[in-house]
């Protein structure tokens, strides 16, 4: 091996140039621009550094040469030693509560799966992310506080599966009992337990607020939504203030005191950053400069199955991903004990042979000894070798990455709330499976891992230091040091200065006063015949709602790019876009009545084309009366087919954290969007909406009904307090609108009533009853018509504002029924149906499936049919749409007919002789086609 040259001499020089810059052919010039830089930065200070490199780089635009500056930096911390913030806690104290946590969290874990093998949980992921948390605890995450001087809270995403991290937390807080933990995943147990006397609760897997309503704040446990929820409740968190509803975070309370601004802080996984939703909303932060908002990615390397990026490096490929959307990157990489290795390493080996390292050999680094690490990794080169000389196998096996240094961390932390003018990320390195032995460790099944075997359990104890006895942590036994210790002192005093415990959800916020239904929906109520869509019937109740003095500007409507198509123009005018930089153009129509008008306190959260942002946007103002004890009211009009279907998860999520306010899916049904065909015509939301617990799903057919609707939902919502949200589907075919038909509210608002009838028979041949929802409830009146003009045939119309609502009554007096519980009066289907006589046929512009729901309350003996639109959408006219999946009117007829000859009270002739009237006989059918 030829010696190294001496540091400082030429030849040392050139040897460095040569590694640092392989393949160039003039040295020597390459050293002239070099040291210009270096003098540039010594005597003009960074700025006109970097004054003087746009300009290059402005140059070498003008010369076409195409090049761009790499957005990848080298694997090291962006945070050099020298910037960063002292650590103001007390580090031995807060590593000691770090082991603490993770020691509860994973006794949690395994304790439960003793118990239960089937119950699952992760170690791991906590393992490596609790040194991320447990800094953002004990430093930054601010709580609410009411009153002068107080503070909004800051709003914190968890990586779901390291929740047993956060109930760890909270039980040394005392807001958890040791009983609570062992109830972990075990939620029905604990439930039955309570109702036997017991004072104790379930903790629920991962966040869900819907499970632990005083705790969790967000659920992240689908992957990808976290991240885009977290951008956009940093941007309503803008919208709020700058609207003037919350006091601006600029650093002033409404007092005047003092405050640090609030901020999201979302702690996301590696891995979690490859789904799309991950990405979708990184753009949109940057464009909006949003400071208010640091992501946290906790690149442990590792996902599931095996690492994230094997071959590559996924720090250098976020940043990368992130810098180009506009974010201020913070990589940490390396823990502090590294630092005196990098302050020795003159030639830059350390450098070089990250840059030769990729993932998936980090993730063998960590699962391996120090003496492999030594003999692997160090044991590259001899400059390499020689830093770790005076280190011993162990030392090597301990050194830290950055994301379990808690003093770096800090810094990184401190540093991204200093940013202005940009999000940030801080990419931070860690390992999965920290700290939990040779079994556990890096290992490629460290995910799925539910088990420390008794010499692991061991080694975590003294590895930390934990004042336990052998027998206590072979029996996984939780650990609370006394009230009095120096560790429980500290915990208590950095929450207490930073306003409290957290997570914590409140509910208290003051609701809103809801106008008469009269005040704003009089045209619907006594609509007289007036020809309108259900459509523009609510985006005239919008606008008006939008005057109401005190609930108008608590409103927020939402649009995904289609308030045209709504008809919702006139909105832009009457209370503006929001734009936080205003309106810094000429808009083209700036003379019309309708143009479009941008503004920083603008109303309409106009999301473009992103149906996903537009449902984070909404869940987002569906939360305020939680998240920022501020009711909103946010409506989101969309075509029906790209909400539940398109981003059915995200509504799952803003169920889950008890969303307020009304989705409006327009254009609804497989008919009323003529033309569009098969990937705009939605037949099934309904059938998905009914499935979300808390989602009131309403399918009015009239204008009145519609008003009646919004009125009750506003009522639930706003003054009962209902955690409840309603899913309302509108169209766009103009229809003659009725007046409210006397004594039809109660009715309407429980999910069917009868409408007086279309036609009177003078002598009737037979009784029947038709019903009919949304759009095709206007094809159900007009059969009626035909079955007195052609068939001599009394039908009754009912009209069913909303099926699934029957069906979970039906189905809730039932089960009370069965278990002997209170006996209730009958399901409202039955009532209303059993005053009617008759086979029934329930007609809708939806699968079968959805009027189906009926079935099970339908009278007994009464003969029920369900016609629907299975199948394909095409393109076409609503009127031939109608005839392909047998909706109109002379199929409802045929099949009233055929109902009635099954039933035996007409001739079986009469149905034959409607086929040969109407022209129909059996093709294949609709649904397979
Ligand atoms: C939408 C979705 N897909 C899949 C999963 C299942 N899943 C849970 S955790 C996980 C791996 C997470 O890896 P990473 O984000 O790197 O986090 P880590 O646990 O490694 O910190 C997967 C695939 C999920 N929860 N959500």
């Amino acid at each position: 091996m030829t010696p190294l040259p001496a540091p400082g001499t030429p030849e040392f020089e050139a040897l460095l140039h040569a590694m640092r810059f392989p393949g160039d052919t003039d040295a020597q010039e390459t050293r002239e621009w070099l040291d210009a830089l270096a003098t540039l930065v010594r005597e003009g200070g960074p700025e006109r550094a970097r004054f003087v490199l746009g300009a290059l780089q402005d140059e070498a635009r003008r010369h076409a040469l195409a090049w761009q500056p790499q957005r990848q930096t080298p694997y090291l911390n962006t945070i050099s030693l020298q910037d960063q913030a002292p650590f103001p806690g007390h580090l031995e104290i807060e590593q000691k509560l770090a082991a603490i946590m993770r020691w509860n969290a994973l006794a949690m874990v395994v304790r439960a799966n003793q118990r239960q093998g089937e119950l699952g949980g992760h170690i791991a992921s906590y393992a490596s992310a609790a040194d991320l948390f447990e800094v953002g605890f004990n430093h930054f995450f601010r709580a609410r506080v009411d009153g002068p001087g107080g503070h909004g809270g800051d709003l914190v995403f968890f990586q779901p599966h390291s929740a047993p991290g956060v109930y760890a937390r909270a039980f040394l807080e005392g807001r958890l009992s040791e009983a609570d933990l062992e109830h972990y995943r075990q939620e029905v147990a604990a439930g039955a337990e309570r109702a036997r006397g017991a004072t104790l609760r379930g903790l629920c897997s991962y966040p869900h607020p819907w499970l632990m309503p005083d705790f969790w704040q967000f659920p992240t446990g689908s992957m990808g939504l976290g991240p885009l929820s977290a951008v956009y409740q940093a941007r309503f968190m803008r919208y709020l203030e700058h609207r003037g509803l919350l006091p601006a975070g600029d650093g002033r309370a409404s007092d005047g005191s003092a405050s640090p601004p609030r901020r999201v802080w979302g702690y996301f996984g590696d891995g979690e950053m490859d789904e799309p939703e991950s990405l979708a909303g990184l753009s949109l932060a940057a464009r909006e400069r949003l400071d208010n908002l640091v992501f946290v990615v906790n690149c442990n390397l590792q996902r599931l199955d095996g690492p994230v990026r094997g071959n590559g490096r996924i720090i250098d490929e976020l940043e990368t991903v992130f810098a180009g959307a506009g974010w201020h990157v913070i990589k940490l990489v390396w823990g502090s004990d590294w630092d005196a290795l990098f302050a020795r390493d003159h030639t830059q080996a350390l450098a070089r042979a990250f840059a030769r390292t990729v993932d998936g050999q980090f993730q063998t680094f960590s699962a391996k000894d120090g003496a492999y690490n030594r003999e692997k990794f160090f044991g590259q080169s001899p400059e390499l070798e020689a830093l770790v000389n005076a280190m011993t196998d162990d030392e090597i096996d301990r050194l830290h990455r950055g994301g379990h240094d808690l003093v770096k961390i800090h810094a990184a932390y401190a540093a991204a709330v200093e940013h202005r003018g940009a999000p940030v990320v801080i990419l931070a390195k860690t390992m999965k499976g920290y700290a939990m032995g040779a079994s556990g460790q890096g290992r490629m099944t460290t995910h799925q891992q539910k088990t420390l075997e008794g010499p692991d359990l061991l080694d975590f104890v003294r590895r930390f230091r934990l004042p336990m006895s052998d027998e206590d942590a072979l029996a996984q036994r939780f650990f609370r040091p006394a009230d009095d210790s120096p560790e429980m002192r500290h915990l208590r005093q950095r929450r207490a200065t930073l306003g409290g415990p957290l997570p914590v959800r409140q509910a208290d916020a003051p609701g809103l006063p809801v106008p008469a239904v009269e005040a704003f929906g009089a045209f619907a109520l006594q609509a007289e015949g007036k020809e309108m869509s259900t459509t523009m019937a609510f985006v005239r109740l919008l606008s008006s709602l939008l005057k109401a003095p005190e609930l108008g500007p608590r409103i927020v409507p939402i649009v995904a790019d289609e308030a045209r198509t709504f008809g919702m123009a006139s909105l832009f005018r009457q209370v503006g876009i929001y734009a936080p930089e205003g309106q810094r153009y000429e808009p083209e129509d700036a003379a019309s009545l309708m143009s479009y008008r941008e503004a920083r306190d603008g109303q309409i959260l106009e999301e473009g084309i992103s149906e996903a942002g537009a449902l984070a946007s909404w869940t987002a103002a569906a939360t305020s009366h939680s998240t920022h004890g501020l009711t909103m009211l946010p409506f989101y009009i969309y075509y029906s087919m790209f909400g539940f279907q398109r981003v059915g998860d995200l509504i799952w999520a803003a169920a889950d954290q008890r969303s307020r306010g009304f989705l409006i899916g327009a254009t609804s049904g497989r008919t009323t969007l003529g033309g569009e065909g098969l990937q705009h015509q939605d037949g099934h939301s309904h059938l998905v909406a009914g499935t979300v617990p808390n989602c009131v799903a309403w399918d009015p057919g009239f204008a009145c009904e519609l008003a009646l609707i919004v009125h009750h939902g506003m009522r639930r919502m706003l003054e009962l307090k209902h955690d409840v949200f309603f899913y309302i589907t509108v169209m766009n075919q103009n229809h003659a609108q009725p007046s409210l038909p006397a004594g039809a509210e109660e009715g309407v608002l429980r999910g069917l009533y009868r409408l007086p009838p279309p036609a009177t028979v003078a002598a009737p041949r037979a009784h029947c009853v038709l019903v009919g929802s949304g759009a095709i409830l206007h094809e159900v009146i007009e059969a009626a018509w035909w079955l007195a003009e052609h068939w001599q045939v009394q039908a009754e119309v009912c009209s069913a504002t909303s099926f699934s609502e029957l069906a979970r009554e039906g189905q809730s007096m039932h089960r009370a029924r069965v278990l002997g519980g209170e006996a209730g009066a009958m399901p409202w289907a039955t009532q209303v149906l059993q005053d009617t006589e008759g086979p029934i046929v329930a007609a809708t512009d939806y699968v079968r499936a959805v009027p189906e729901q009926l079935r099970a309350w339908v009278p007994a003996g009464r003969r029920f049919v369900t016609l629907g639109t299975d199948g394909f959408g095409r393109s076409d006219s609503r009127a031939m749409l109608r005839e392909f999946f047998e909706v109109s009117p002379r199929h409802v007829v045929l099949h009233a007919l055929q109902a009635l000859a099954d039933d035996g009270v007409i001739d079986t002739g009469v149905p034959a002789a409607a086929r040969a009237r109407y022209g129909l006989s059996a093709g294949p059918d609709p649904w397979t086609v």
